[in-house]
């Protein structure tokens, strides 16, 4: 592949990433959390009908997350080192809620589900920062409402955040790196194809194994993230102009 007239990069990425610093993915072999599948647990209706089970599903992650052997792998390294030397044209879209990609110092960051670090409260919509646990008696510290608080993740059926910015930049981009994701959840999923409209855009998935639309790419390299990551942002690098 050639990417010497690369201007423009988006990079998507999903629980793949994450997933050789200790953080489990959501779906496949040892998906996330003990035989309940994610769309049990992550919608306002699961919320409205359990909040405790919710709670506890996002408590026990945040506590893994904050556990000391959970740092930045090889591949969030390689992605911030892309930003830092591409400078303008760049743009990180992550569907994770961890904070690995901040930790590897990551700055040019949408995150379109959420982050699980912090809160938001629904009666007056204040977001803060929130490392703790949550339960269904906790207090909004900015409005002092009790019951309110809920984790600022986005669930099945809300809007993900940030997509007027993801879009703009995927109309513009010549290069979509997708990393880690299983091609599962939309609008996530359609991201290739908006960038496949456009003449010449180049579009390449970096996996363990080709996605449920590997098809529409116009290239992929597989094996672990700490691996291809860092490889495949080699190439890029070198080649440019
Ligand atoms: C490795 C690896 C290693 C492993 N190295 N790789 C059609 C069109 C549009 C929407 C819909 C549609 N049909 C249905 C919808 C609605 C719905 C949806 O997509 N449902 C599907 C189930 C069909 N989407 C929504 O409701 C979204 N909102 C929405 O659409 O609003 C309207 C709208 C329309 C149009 C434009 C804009 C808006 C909201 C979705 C919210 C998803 N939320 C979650 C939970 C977040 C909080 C939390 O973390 O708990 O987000 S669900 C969960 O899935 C989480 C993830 O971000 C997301 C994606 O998962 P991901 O990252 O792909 O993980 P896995 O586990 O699936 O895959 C891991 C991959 O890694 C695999 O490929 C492995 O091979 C790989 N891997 N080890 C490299 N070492």
């Amino acid at each position: 592949m050639d990417f010497s007239d690369i201007k423009s990069i988006v990079v998507l990425t999903g629980a793949g990433i994450s997933k050789e610093s200790g953080l489990d993915t959501f779906r496949g072999e040892g998906g996330l959390w003990q035989g309940v599948r994610v769309e049990e647990v992550a919608s306002p209706q699961a919320f409205n009908s359990n909040p405790e089970l919710v709670h506890s599903f996002y408590n026990i992650r945040k506590e893994k997350l904050l556990n000391d052997a959970v740092k930045p792998n090889a591949a969030h390294q390689a992605l911030r080192r892309l930003e830092q030397e591409w400078g303008d044209g760049f743009l990180l879209v992550t569907q994770n809620v961890d904070d690995l990609h901040e930790r590897a110092g990551s700055e040019k960051l949408v995150h379109m589900h959420g982050e699980i670090l912090k809160g938001r409260c629904t009666a007056c919509q204040a977001v803060m920062s929130w490392t703790g646990d949550m339960n269904a008696q906790s207090q909004c510290p900015n409005c002092n409402a009790v019951g309110t608080m809920r984790v600022n993740v986005v669930w099945f059926g809300e809007m993900p955040m940030g997509m007027d910015k993801i879009y703009t930049a995927l109309e513009n981009c010549d290069l979509f790196i997708s990393v880690g994701t299983s091609g599962n959840v939309y609008p996530a999923a359609g991201f290739v194809q908006v960038v496949s409209a456009r003449n010449g855009a180049q579009s390449v998935e970096l996996n363990l194994e080709p996605s449920l639309n590997a098809a529409q790419f116009t290239g992929g390299y597989y094996g672990p993230a700490t691996e291809v990551v860092p490889e495949f942002i080699d190439k890029v690098l070198a080649q440019r102009r």
